[in-house]
């Protein structure tokens, strides 16, 4: 596979600053993705069973504010549970368009909802749905347009980015449009601190396959025996920092760029952002949006939320 140069001059970057870092989409390689699939199957990974049961318990509510002959349009490519949910009981949907910058993904779970939804417009957008992209347009006439972000993904944007990614939802969503998405709560560190350092190791190893990753499609020589997963709630800034720590000191190679790494030093692979519901009001509020209904579990771990332009 020839590697891609803007991907690996973005690799090369992020390991030469002073903080080391690669960025959480390159998690995503088939074994990331399936690695991902089995998180949030685990006992303590809270937030895919939180949000598919507060789906399932609103769904008539969540129905009637989106209301008939809407298009739903999803950011990411959506093979989700959550997804299906939405596609099962809303009514007279105009089109579903999942918008993901993986062609293959994105074809491949677009044909199965087709499959599965065989009366529904699905119309895939291949984009980097952090910029704005053109919309299709679908046989019926949307009446509006709703965003769908589910699970808490906005958590990995830094404060600025994630402003930003929500005013590219404000734009997308349109005159009379909204944004159903959803946000996990911060609460007990603890718990928190579990769902990413789960007994069997899933996440552990989802952390590591991106240095395979790496490895194999960047040109990268990472010894991935000589890091491990680190996962810490950062309290103070409301965030999960997620790290690969280096086991000794040691010396690797991104293409033709090479890298000291101290022992015990950090690359920084992820951050997972948790809100509080003023917090994510706020920062949807400068993005122009108001946030109208929110749904939590009973145990206010996680939240959707549907916002309204303002
Ligand atoms: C896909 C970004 C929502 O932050 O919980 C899960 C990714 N990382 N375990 C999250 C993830 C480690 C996940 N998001």
């Amino acid at each position: 596979m020839a590697v891609n140069s803007a991907e690996l001059s973005q690799i090369v970057d992020g390991l030469s600053g002073d903080v080391k870092k690669i960025s959480p989409k390159y998690f995503y390689d088939e074994r990331g993705s399936q690695l991902f699939d089995e998180i949030t199957r685990l006992p303590e990974y809270y937030l895919t069973g939180a949000e598919l049961a507060i789906m399932r318990d609103n769904i008539d509510e969540i129905c009637t504010l989106v209301g008939k002959r809407a298009s739903l349009i999803e950011f990411g490519s959506g093979s989700s549970l959550k997804t299906r949910v939405l596609l099962e009981h809303l009514s007279e949907l105009a089109a579903y368009v999942p918008v993901d910058i993986s062609k293959q993904h994105l074809y491949a779970a677009g044909a199965q909802i087709r499959d599965e939804f065989p009366h529904i417009d699905v119309q895939p957008v291949v984009a980097d749905f952090t910029q704005p992209f053109q919309l299709p347009s679908p046989a019926v006439m949307p009446v509006r347009n709703i965003v769908y972000f589910p699970g808490s993904t906005i958590g990995n944007f830094e404060y600025d980015a994630a402003i930003e990614l929500l005013r590219v939802m404000h734009h997308e969503a349109g005159e009379d449009g909204a944004l159903l998405i959803g946000v996990d709560l911060q609460k007990d560190p603890a718990l928190i601190e579990r769902a990413y350092n789960d007994s069997a190791g899933v996440t552990a190893e989802f952390n590591l396959n991106m240095l395979r990753h790496l490895n194999r499609d960047y040109g990268a020589n990472f010894d991935v025996t000589e890091f491990a997963h680190s996962a810490n709630y950062d309290q103070d800034n409301g965030r999960v920092v997620i790290e690969l720590i280096s086991k000794a000191k040691q010396t690797f190679a991104v293409g033709n760029t090479e890298f000291e790494l101290a022992d015990g030093e950090a690359i920084l692979t992820e951050y997972s952002h948790k809100y509080t519901l003023d917090g994510f009001a706020a920062m949807a509020g400068q993005a122009g949006f108001r946030v109208a209904k929110v749904w939590m579990d009973a145990e206010r771990l996680f939240s959707v939320q549907y916002c309204v332009r303002l």
